[in-house]
């Protein structure tokens, strides 16, 4: 199966050592394939991996301040990072040391001195399968056509999100986004323009977001979701102002509406509750305001 996987050129490898010789020569042996990035302080890898994600990470074991071994296990606990290949480098490399390595997460485990092919391959090796492993998650969790996220994603993912939000008391916002009269715009358009403008009211939604944990999915043929975890009702509306607009904007012709061009209707609803509160029960409530939109005369929303 041809799977789509960027070049080890474009792989950002973090190699984290206190010995400035050491990690010069590693960022050295590094440079010539991948896109690295070095740090000195093992206290700092955290707050540098939540700005810029590593494709994998070259770890010194002993370190002052945090060891590498307790940066590792720390790594793994995030949902966000713990799919990161950890490939250790160390000079104490007894059966112990080593099955500490293991323990704490890693994914390799290379004794000093180094030597550049074995480093090179090894991590050549573990970014082909971790590219692979994402590209085939990619794959199942979204949606071919548009690109946005789909129903699998929705089942798994959004339901674990809503909950985080519900843990922290925190408000959960949900939109359903319906193409208005499609069925028109497929009579006379032709299926294949269909799909094409489906693409660009994707392309819309996701302009239209802003924070790294919102999310487009589609949902059914021309209906899809929008999920904005730690969204209250204002900035609920924001948004949906926001897609309005950038539809607007698209200009995208429907000869067929009395709009004159592609244009959406969207039922927004918020929870507040600390209480568990059902994904299905916001879904239904948004599609409850959908539903008043398109009464009230579609091309707009409703909170
Ligand atoms: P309303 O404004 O009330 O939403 O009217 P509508 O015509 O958009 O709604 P309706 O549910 O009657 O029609 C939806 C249309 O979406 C019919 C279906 O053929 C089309 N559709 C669903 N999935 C796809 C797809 O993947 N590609 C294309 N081209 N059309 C699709
Ligand atoms: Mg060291
Ligand atoms: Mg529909
Ligand atoms: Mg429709």
């Amino acid at each position: 199966m041809h799977l789509d996987i960027k070049p080890f050129s474009q792989c950002k490898v973090l190699v984290v050592d206190d010995d400035e010789i050491a990690r010069l020569t590693l960022e050295a042996m590094l440079e010539e394939y991948f896109d690295v990035t070095t740090l000195s302080d093992s206290s700092q890898v955290l707050a540098h991996c939540a700005a810029e994600i590593p494709d994998l990470i070259v770890l010194d074991v002993n370190m002052p301040h945090i060891s590498g071994l307790e940066v590792c296990k720390e790594l793994k606990q995030s949902a966000l990072l713990e799919q990161v290949p950890v490939v250790f480098v160390t000079g104490t490399y007894d059966t112990q040391s080593q099955n500490a390595c293991w323990e704490a997460g890693a994914s390799d485990f290379i004794g000093k001195p180094v030597a550049a092919s074995t480093l090179i391959h090894r991590t050549q090796n573990h970014l082909e399968n971790k590219l692979r492993l994402e590209a085939l998650i990619k794959l199942t969790y979204k949606d071919s056509l548009t690109g946005l996220y789909n129903r699998h994603y929705l089942d798994e993912e959004v339901t674990n999100s809503l909950r985080q939000s519900m843990r922290e008391s925190r408000p959960f916002s949900v939109l359903m986004v319906d193409i208005d009269l499609f069925k028109q715009y497929n009579d006379h358009y032709g299926h294949p323009q269909g799909d094409e403008c489906l693409k660009q009211v994707a392309q819309v939604l996701q302009q239209s977001l802003r924070r790294p944990h919102d999310v487009a999915v589609r949902f059914g043929g021309e209906e899809f979701l929008v999920i904005m975890p730690y969204t209250d009702a204002s900035g609920c509306e924001f948004i949906c102002k926001q897609i309005m607009n950038n539809l607007s904007a698209a200009n995208l012709k429907h000869d067929y509406s009395p709009f004159s061009r592609v244009t959406v209707s969207i039922g927004a609803t918020t929870s507040n509750q600390s209480a568990e509160v059902a994904l299905e029960k916001l879904i239904a409530d948004a599609d409850q305001a959908l539903y008043d939109a398109k009464r009230a005369g579609r091309n707009r929303y409703q909170c």
